[in-house]
């Protein structure tokens, strides 16, 4: 009888916008990594850490993998997704259904030297099972001799059998965390994001890539928590367009921020919001270290 009990690292890697942080929150069961419709959200590796009796897995969430290369930050979030080659257990490649393109086959041929790897078919509510079948077979000439495994992490379906599929591959061995540890992060950086996640939501075009978010204080109370932070952005023109007519685009941003914030923390929340201007931050290595945006530091 096997009661070894394993653990290990489980990458999720894949080109940005395929849902793998949608898949990380349903696998682990809690929101810890900041989700949107646009691509290039994740900007840091954030671990989900799921833990049994009998395993502890631990998911590592990364950026997208992208082409562009021309900031300090592309360069960052590529390099937070690409050490995940070598370091984790597992890499598991999520492509989403309805746009396989070169750019998962570009990952796919990154990945083929590799010993333990699993293809994660998401986004399958999308289609229709006839349509799900031939990509199946398409994508498995890329892939040949891996595991595809279709589901949607939207909807939670095929995910017992995924979870299974990861967990037979986890190699033996002790704990890294304690058993109700979910992330590596602290509340500050998950608020930072939460923040984060509204603007991607509320703003228009490309300005929430022009955009990172410090947490200035952090205060519990008694039953409140208050929380002051400032939204950075590149240009002084996108600082009016993010605090909007009369303050009400900002206003609304802090309203969904707190209304997530207070579920989460299960406490009053009194959030306030600056925005500020650090010209070019985002192609500013010392700006971008300021920021929390460093290799010696990637689970800040
Ligand atoms: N229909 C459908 N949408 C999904 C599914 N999984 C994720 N999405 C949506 O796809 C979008 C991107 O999801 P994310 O989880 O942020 O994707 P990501 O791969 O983490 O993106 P980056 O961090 O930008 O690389 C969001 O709007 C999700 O709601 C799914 O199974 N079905
Ligand atoms: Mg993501």
């Amino acid at each position: 009888m096997k009661n070894t009990f394993q653990t290990g690292y489980v990458a999720l890697i894949g080109k940005p916008n395929t849902g793998k942080s949608t898949l990380m929150n349903a696998l682990i069961g809690e929101k810890v990594s900041i989700t949107a419709h646009r691509p290039q959200t994740t900007r840091h590796q954030i671990l989900g850490i799921k833990t049994t009796d009998n395993y502890q897995c631990i998911f590592v969430d990364t950026p997208g993998l992208h082409d562009d290369n021309s900031k300090a930050i592309h360069r960052y979030m590529n390099r937070a997704a690409a050490s995940m080659f070598t370091e984790a257990d597992l890499i598991c490649v999520l492509l989403d259904v309805k746009r396989f393109n070169q750019n998962d086959e570009k990952i796919l041929q990154r990945v083929s030297k590799l010993e333990k790897v699993i293809v994660v078919l998401n986004k399958i509510d999308q289609v229709t099972r006839a349509a799900c079948l031939p990509m199946m077979k398409l994508i498995a000439e890329f892939a040949p001799g891996r595991e595809i495994v279709p589901v949607s992490a939207l909807k939670r379906d095929n995910l017992d059998r995924l979870e299974t599929i990861i967990v037979a591959q986890l190699p033996p061995g002790a704990p890294q965390f304690p058993d109700d540890q979910i992330t590596d992060k602290s509340m500050r950086f998950i608020t930072a994001e939460i923040i984060r996640e509204k603007l991607f939501r509320v703003l228009k075009q490309e300005l929430p890539y022009s955009i990172t978010v410090n947490i200035d204080h952090y205060k519990v109370e008694s039953d409140l928590t208050r929380i002051s932070a400032t939204v950075w952005v590149e240009r002084s023109s996108q600082k009016g367009i993010v605090i909007g007519k009369n303050g009400s685009l900002l206003k609304k941003i802090g309203t969904l921020a707190r209304t997530d914030l207070e579920r989460l923390l299960d406490s009053q929340v009194y959030l306030q919001l600056w925005v500020k201007i650090r010209e070019g931050w985002a192609d500013d290595e010392k700006s971008l270290a300021a920021f929390g945006y460093s290799d010696a530091n990637p689970s800040h």
